[in-house]
């Protein structure tokens, strides 16, 4: 039987520069041999970025938060089950923008949802399964939202919230680094971006090494 492989998530604020890093990492750890796949969330099978489509797209009609939420955990529950764990089972490390700290963190500190109801929510959707390490590309909002609007994109509903909304978002991703040390890595990531990849590296070469 294949050894189980690795899961790595990537989160922080919109601009963070996470797909960067997912990037470089995903190409980083091909050239050392490793079996590798790079996904996101929402999103990383065909079904789930659909499901993203309807989530992120501006549509007149509202989306309350607890749908948002829960289209979220439906997009999560297709990904974990049709991609995540059978990869995770055959040995392949799983390299992923985004998981359900997103959701702790925006539909939690920013829409306001109870982490305990977002926590039952995890627990029916992905019992057992969680990050063996969770990079953490700290900015504050208004670095992050500078750089993801410089790209001149149209954007996502998202891209239509206050500073104060992505400050409560931080404010939770920091709080949830801070209470599981071992699971999660904060980097600095107003640093140029070579700076910001030299310790997401590193943090994943300390992964390499433990059994
Ligand atoms: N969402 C949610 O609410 N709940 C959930 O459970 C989940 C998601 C899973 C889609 O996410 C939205 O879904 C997201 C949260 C919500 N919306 N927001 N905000 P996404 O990950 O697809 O979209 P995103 O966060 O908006 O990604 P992004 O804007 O593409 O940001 P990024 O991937 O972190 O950044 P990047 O594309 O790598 O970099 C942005 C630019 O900055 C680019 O031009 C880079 O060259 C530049 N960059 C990157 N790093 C640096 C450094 N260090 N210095 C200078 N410039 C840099």
């Amino acid at each position: 039987m294949a050894t189980r492989g690795r899961f790595i998530t990537l989160e922080g604020i919109e601009g963070a520069g996470k797909s960067s890093v997912a990037r470089a990492l995903l190409q980083h750890l091909q050239a050392t041999g490793q079996a590798v796949i790079a996904s996101r969330e929402p999103g990383g099978t065909p079904m789930a970025e659909r499901i993203r489509e309807l989530v992120l797209t501006r549509s007149e009609e509202p989306l309350p938060a607890g749908g948002e939420l829960l289209l979220m955990f439906a997009a999560r529950a297709v990904h974990v089950s049709n991609l995540l764990e059978p990869a995770l089972a055959r040995g392949d490390w799983v390299l992923c923008d985004r998981f359900t700290d997103a959701t702790l963190a925006y539909q939690g500190g920013g829409r306001g949802v109870p982490l305990d109801d977002i926590l039952s929510l995890t627990r029916f959707a992905h019992p057992g399964l969680s990050p063996d390490l969770t990079l953490l590309l700290d900015v504050p909002p208004a670095i992050g939202l500078q750089r993801a609007r410089g790209r001149g994109e149209n954007g996502d509903r998202f891209e239509d919230e206050t500073v104060a909304f992505f400050d409560r978002v931080r404010a939770v991703y920091l709080q949830l680094a801070h209470a599981q040390p071992q699971r999660w890595c904060v980097i600095d990531a107003t640093a140029p971006l070579q700076r910001v990849l030299e310790q997401a590296k590193a943090a994943v070469q300390a992964l390499q090494g433990t059994p």
